[in-house]
């Protein structure tokens, strides 16, 4: 959408403009966006947008983000530790690939006015989000099976629909996102089976970590859609596609014949396929333990912050250096420019 851009908004509440044609002016960009939205096109950082939109996409982009570089710590618990040098690499790169999760995140919300720094001193002091899922303990090398099963597995459902969300490099950062998740999916799936297919041990550590991530898993997708505050203008606004329930039983459809094939159950006694429905019912989740997890009072909450803090002290000599080797290239530049200015002109004068 390029029709109305941000630029052009400045002229609302300049003096002299009567309060009737500043409303007339914001009506008129109201209708310009709900078209565009209408229309499914994507809505550009320069575009005109109505301010609750580009709140609620900060705050769910910065969640997201903080999610993802949160979500780095319970699975890098195992580096060092991983029972193969082939193990190891794939799974140093899947931390890795969640930084980079983090940084495109980070960047789709810098183009909604707010910086980096910003977001980070929100999470830091507690006034932002990260998922849920990442507030529990990653006890034994298969919880790196179950996350990548599981977690991924949940990510993906939640994500492939962000693909077509109205603002547009959100959904453009989804896509390369999704094609990732999708090998983390996989490396998580083989390790589970390898483990289920191994010894009786093997095979009950395997079990033991999905019986502690499946619910978990299940509560990522958010509260209950008559619960959530923001689904219904987030889906008027086609920044989700589908509501919390919907996309919770659709990982759930999915899970079921995967946990089959795997040779492995799911803790959950009245998951049973519903021929009506064409899902599969499962049971009541734990929304008082949800509603815990999200004040602050999971197994992890308070380890998982205070690391960030410490990793993000322990970067500062990092920002720094960046910032002072910026700042000399800049000037390194704009020296050699001015040089070949002079230069230029004293050949032209030779
Ligand atoms: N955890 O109105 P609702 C990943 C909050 S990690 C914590 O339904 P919305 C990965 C919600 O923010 C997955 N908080 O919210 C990384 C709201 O509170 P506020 C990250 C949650 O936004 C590394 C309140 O509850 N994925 O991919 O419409 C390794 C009411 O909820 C949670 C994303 O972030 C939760 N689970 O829907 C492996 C995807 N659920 O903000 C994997 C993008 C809800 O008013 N985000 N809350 O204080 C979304 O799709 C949506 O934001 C959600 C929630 C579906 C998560």
């Amino acid at each position: 959408m390029t029709a109305v851009t941000a630029g052009t908004a400045e002229t609302t509440g300049a003096p002299g403009v009567s309060d009737a044609a500043v409303a007339a002016e914001q009506a008129a960009y109201e209708a310009v966006f709900d078209a565009a939205v209408a229309a499914d096109e994507r809505i550009e950082p320069r575009d005109w947008m109505p301010e609750a939109y580009r709140a609620s996409l900060v705050r769910q982009i910065a969640q997201h983000a903080h999610s993802e570089i949160i979500g780095m710590q319970p699975e890098a618990n195992w580096i060092t530790r991983a029972p193969s040098l082939r193990r190891k690499a794939i799974l140093m790169a899947k931390v890795q690939d969640e930084a980079g999760h983090g940084l495109y995140l980070y960047s789709a919300a810098e183009t909604l006015g707010t910086s980096r720094d910003e977001l980070l001193d929100k999470l830091h002091s507690g006034r932002q989000k990260y998922s849920s899922i990442f507030n529990y303990p990653t006890l034994t090398w298969a919880d790196v099976g179950a996350i990548g099963w599981l977690v991924d597995g949940a990510a993906i459902t939640n994500q492939v629909p962000l693909c077509r969300c109205s603002y547009g490099p959100y959904a453009r950062a989804m896509v390369r996102v999704c094609k990732e998740e999708s090998f983390h999916q996989r490396q998580g799936y083989e390790a589970l089976l390898a483990l289920s297919r191994g010894t009786e041990a093997q095979h009950a550590m395997a079990q033991d970590a999905v019986d502690r991530w499946w619910w978990p898993s299940l509560m990522m997708f958010g509260p209950p859609d008559d619960e959530s505050t923001h689904t219904a203008q987030a889906m008027a606004w086609k920044i989700k596609r589908h509501s919390n329930d919907e996309l919770r039983q659709r990982f759930v459809d999915i899970a079921v014949p995967q946990a089959e094939a795997l040779g492995l159950t799911l803790p959950d006694p009245d998951l049973r396929w519903n021929e009506e429905r064409g899902h599969y019912d499962f049971g009541a989740i734990d929304w008082a333990e949800f509603w815990d997890v999200l004040k602050g009072n999971g197994p992890c909450n308070e380890e998982r912050l205070s690391r960030r803090r410490q990793a993000h002290e322990d970067g500062a000599w990092v920002r720094e250096a960046a910032a002072a080797h910026a700042e000399k290239h800049r000037v390194d530049k704009h020296h050699a420019e001015q040089h070949q200015h002079t230069g230029k002109h004293g050949e032209a004068q030779a």
